[in-house]
């Protein structure tokens, strides 16, 4: 059986992070090893959140694996709370990539050209950094910006989307996904850029008219289960745009749904089903 290992936090109540790569790993027929960077008492959109780091544990965790020889076919890092955070992280690859495995960064610091309590342009700047060594990162326009350095732009055409894609790929990540891309009328999805063949790759979907917390987690889970799964490049990112948009129909036909994540429960069938044919 494949196996990712995913690093980023807990949020006890959020549908976020780990309590969404977890299930949508396992349910893609993939072992998912994490390290939890901090357990939070909910996500920070929730006011008065419960913060306990735990980068004291991420190197006597990957230590012990170290001695037991212990490998992963993908290492997927999600939100990451500190500084010091990010340099063990970067360690971890060193000592965690092979020529085999891959390494998926979502540098989830921000959307809607803002970034998430506790984030700045400094911390923007050193997950560039770390961003600078994956095989492919997933950031969303409002990342992308800080990362960049640039103002970000709420309404952009197609040659502003792919002249972000190459500024990202030559701070070092070998692929470049944007996500949340909206430049079509009506449409909403993905663009990619592949600075090795210069190609892009885009992958649109009816826009639905509602945004979640926890959707770009969605995303880079599944992404990750299908590419470790063999899937290929492309296939990979419909099957984790479809999932994705197929959790965000869910969550709006459901009268109960909560306002702090998506339904990725109930369209797991979907998923099965969808990476089974
Ligand atoms: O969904 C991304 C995410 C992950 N972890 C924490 C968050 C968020 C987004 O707000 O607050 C703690």
């Amino acid at each position: 059986m494949k196996r990712i290992v995913t690093i980023q936090d807990i949020s006890c109540i959020g549908k976020c992070s780990l309590t969404v790569a977890l299930p949508i790993i396992s349910a893609m027929g993939v072992e998912a090893a994490v390290i939890p960077t901090a357990v939070l008492s909910t996500h920070t959109a929730f006011k008065g959140f419960t913060f306990r780091d735990l980068t004291s544990d991420i190197s006597p965790i990957a230590e012990h694996w170290k001695k037991e020889h212990l490998g992963f076919d993908a290492i997927y890092t999600g939100y990451l709370g500190s500084f010091e955070q990010l340099e063990l992280v970067s360690k971890f690859f060193d000592d965690f990539n092979t020529d085999e495995n891959m390494i998926i960064v979502d540098p989830v610091m921000g959307d809607f050209g803002k970034l998430y309590p506790g984030f700045t342009q400094k911390f923007a700047d050193k997950m560039a950094e770390l961003c600078g060594k994956a095989d492919i990162i997933v950031p969303n326009m409002t990342e992308a910006a800080f990362m960049l350095g640039i103002e970000y732009k709420e309404t952009y055409d197609e040659e502003y989307a792919k002249d972000i894609l190459k500024k990202l790929c030559a701070k070092g990540a070998k692929k470049a996904v944007l996500t949340g891309i909206n430049y079509v009328e009506g449409k909403i999805g993905v663009m990619c850029y592949d600075p090795q063949k210069d190609s892009y790759y885009t992958y649109f979907r009816d826009r639905i008219n509602a945004s979640y917390h926890g959707t770009g987690d969605v995303f880079a889970s599944t992404l990750t289960g299908a590419l470790v799964k063999g899937y290929s490049f492309e296939d990979s990112l419909q099957i984790a745009v479809d999932y994705t948009v197929e959790c965000i129909r869910a969550t709006c036909e459901d009268k109960d749904s909560r306002w702090y994540g998506v339904n990725f429960e109930e369209t797991i069938p979907y998923l099965v089903q969808r990476i089974s044919k």
